[in-house]
């Protein structure tokens, strides 16, 4: 029984049985740490010695969770509700310590021990939403019997965890203690014993439940349908909520659990625990150890105060790392700093900072106009405009003036960055840093391998994408990396369906209703159409240029494929249906009508196309890499799990299928299925 190979040991302390799960990395109930703890409680509940147990975890967390690796496999007894209902009916005291994360079914475990003892620094939350689901062992019932149903509903449609202080203010939890958290524990759990007292179970409270306004639920819906628009998680969350405030505690579970198994057998919840994986997935490299060998980064320089320099240097300040800012005049860096400043006010206007937490945060960041400033810095991310020679003679200057072992990025979004690699005599420290903008919000980061970069680079790196909360995917160099490569054959297929007769409004209306936040065309608008745009060399037939010259550039001028009124809210031109026609004559474009159906095929195949070619050529090293880059990049809805996740529910053969049938009607070789996407298909394999 106490093999320290256990999952779940067993251990004596007078007349306290301790219950320790050891399960790392983070305690998840897996079957072992199910049946392990089972079985030792039902040995302490039978030792007539023992007078209490106490629910303790080794390692750097409680219980995390179920195991989210089981999930979608047959399970095997005892599940996770016959281990709660033995802890439920427990006639001696239990009381679960916590520290680190108590998450889901591990929020759910200790809530049917009688007490919770927790480390100041422990925190408490229902994640299941993030990943389709919702808590299915109790504690959509449970926890609103003791937080309230208003504060429970936000928990678990959010999954945003609460601090142990905020847990304790709302009776979660017993006791808060700073440090000797077993000790601690102990001696609560004994004061309770000699008191004799009586000691009430989680599912019996009610007070909470009663004089409940309807109107909290209206409310829930209502934030969520914006912010969490398709998904369908929340919605069952908030219906478990209800039941606990209707139902009785037994019916109540019976609804959850029927409700629960609606998720996990849907194909929402499939998506989201694979984006789980691919998430962490993401975070490792093929033969790179990314916790070893690494460069350290105390200073970072950042090359250009706009949009994007300022929001990247942002994220610098955001965890505590100074940054200086490279501008080419005293004006344009004053411009710079003001825009990074009111971006800091409003994010104080709406209590997400403190004012005294910008006054940091701001200190943080210093401005130059002289390149040279830069020369003590351990990372420098050059982010001025895309021109393949003012970026060469930049690297060429940075190099001459950067301390060694320093490293080298740029934030290109397209170029080639072995080209730029090859200007410096340190090619092996030159990597591509791709921020998505705004560059502080947008959590994506895309970190470019050139021929050359150094193991210890890409490591660090990575590292370092964690320290400043980006998620960080590793792809190679070629024209538009992993995520702008493959949105330009979706662009290139949204104006080409559009020339052929659908209007913008139900091409934009089809994407937006699959689950992306803004269709084709008002994401252009909003980028700006004249990105990348050579008003020396228009085409009259091509619908971008005529609208560059039309000084139609987008969101920013309040007018590109839509108007724009101030609110920036978009109403259809009728001048750009005029532009798309007329550019339609002179291709000598047949126009006719496209269903819903042939939209989204025409737009989301080619980049299913494209991520098949991409794989092929090593650019990306997991299909779940580039689902990655479209889910934080690029709004895919996380619900449908990425391009490829979507490809392999929808099957490959079916992909393919598909394809060819577009290339047989259309006569275009765009359509040609890529062979690595067609030998997978005809082996009946995944990405
Ligand atoms: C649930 O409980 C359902 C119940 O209501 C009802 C059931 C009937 N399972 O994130 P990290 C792995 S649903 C399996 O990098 P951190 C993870 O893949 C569950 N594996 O660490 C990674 O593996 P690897 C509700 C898990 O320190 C490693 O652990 N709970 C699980 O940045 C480290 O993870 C949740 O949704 C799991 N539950 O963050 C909590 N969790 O090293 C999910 C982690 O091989 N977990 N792994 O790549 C988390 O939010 C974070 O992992 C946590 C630690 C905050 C705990």
């Amino acid at each position: 029984m106490n093999d320290v190979n256990e999952p779940v040991r067993y251990q004596l302390l007078d007349d306290v049985a301790l219950l320790i799960v050891d399960n790392p990395p983070v305690n998840a109930l897996s079957h072992g740490v199910r049946r392990g703890l089972k079985e030792n409680l039902a040995r302490a509940l039978a030792d007539p010695e023992v007078a209490a147990v106490v629910l303790y975890c080794e390692g750097r967390t409680f219980i995390a969770g179920a195991d989210i690796s089981e999930f979608g496999h047959p399970v095997v007894e005892p599940d996770l509700r016959q281990l709660l209902d033995a802890l439920d009916m427990a006639d001696k005291p239990i009381v679960a310590a916590i520290h680190g994360t108590a998450l889901g079914g591990g929020l759910e475990t200790a809530l049917c021990c009688h007490y919770r003892v927790a480390l100041d620094i422990a925190k408490f939350g229902l994640p299941e939403v993030q990943l389709g689901l919702l808590p299915g062992a109790g504690g959509t019932q449970r926890l609103p019997r003791i937080i309230g149903p208003e504060k429970a509903l936000v928990m678990m449609t959010t999954g945003v965890p609460i601090s142990a202080g905020e847990a304790h203010k709302l009776g979660l939890v017993d006791q808060l203690v700073n440090d000797d958290l077993l000790s601690n524990t102990l001696i609560f759990i004994r004061e309770k014993v000699a008191r004799g007292q009586h000691h009430s179970r989680v599912r019996d409270k009610q007070e909470k439940l009663l004089d409940v306004a309807p109107e909290i639920f209206q409310q829930a819906r209502h934030s969520t349908t914006h912010k969490m628009r398709g998904f369908l998680a929340p919605e069952y969350n908030i219906r478990c909520v209800e039941a606990a405030v209707t139902q009785s505690f037994d019916q109540g579970c019976q609804t959850e659990a029927e409700l629960f198994a609606e998720l996990m057998a849907g194909p929402q919840s499939e998506a989201q625990r694979y984006f789980f994986f691919a998430e962490r997935q993401a975070a490792k490299v093929p033969n790179i150890d990314v916790n070893r060998s690494k460069r350290p980064i105390a200073k970072v320089g950042v090359i250009g105060g706009g949009l994007m320099g300022g929001g990247i240097a942002m994220n610098m300040a955001n965890a505590g790392i100074p940054v200086t800012i490279v501008e080419t005049s005293s004006e344009a860096l004053q411009r710079g700093l003001n825009t990074i400043r009111k971006n800091y006010e409003s994010t104080v206007r709406k209590g997400r900072i403190s004012d005294s937490v910008m006054q940091q945060r701001y200190a943080l960041i210093t401005g130059a106009i002289d390149l040279n400033a830069l020369a003590d810095c351990d990372l420098i991310i050059e982010a001025v405009f895309e021109n393949m020679a003012v970026k060469k003679e930049l690297f060429a200057r940075l190099d001459g003036l950067a301390k060694a072992g320093a490293i080298l990025a740029s934030n290109t979004s397209a170029l080639n960055l072995n080209d730029i690699a090859a200007v410096t005599q340190r090619p092996e420290s030159v990597i591509g840093l791709h921020f998505f903008s705004p560059a502080h919000i947008m959590k994506l980061l895309e970190i470019v391998r050139c021929e050359k970069t150094a193991d210890d680079v890409i490591a660090t790196c990575m590292a370092f994408s964690k320290r400043i909360a980006k998620v960080p995917v590793l792809v190679g160099v070629c024209p538009g990396f992993v995520g702008n490569r493959i949105l330009a054959v979706r662009q290139q297929q949204a104006a080409r369906l559009a020339l052929e007769g659908a209007s913008i409004e139900a091409i934009d209306r089809v994407l937006y209703d699959f689950g992306f936040p803004m269709g084709a065309f008002q994401m252009a608008d909003l980028a700006g159409l004249d990105i990348g745009w050579d008003s020396d060399n228009c085409d009259p037939s091509d619908i971008r240029d005529r609208l560059c010259e039309l000084g139609r550039l987008g969101q920013k001028t309040q007018a590109g494929f839509y108007d724009y009124d101030d609110r920036r809210r978009p109403t259809p031109a009728t001048l750009v249906s005029e532009v798309i026609a007329d550019c339609a004559v002179l291709k000598g474009v047949h126009r006719r009508d496209a269903s819903d159906s042939d939209i989204l095929d025409r737009c989301l195949l080619p980049m299913i196309n494209e991520g098949a070619k991409i794989l092929d050529e090593g650019i990306a090293g997991r299909a779940s890499d580039i689902d990655v880059v479209y889910v934080y990049g690029y709004g895919w809805p996380r619900y449908r799990g990425g391009p490829m996740h979507y490809a392999n529910s929808v099957g490959l053969s079916k992909v393919v299928e598909k394809l060819r049938k577009l290339q047989s009607t259309t006569g275009d070789i765009f359509w040609e299925p890529s062979p690595f996407l067609v030998n997978l298909a005809e082996r009946g394999q995944r990405f």
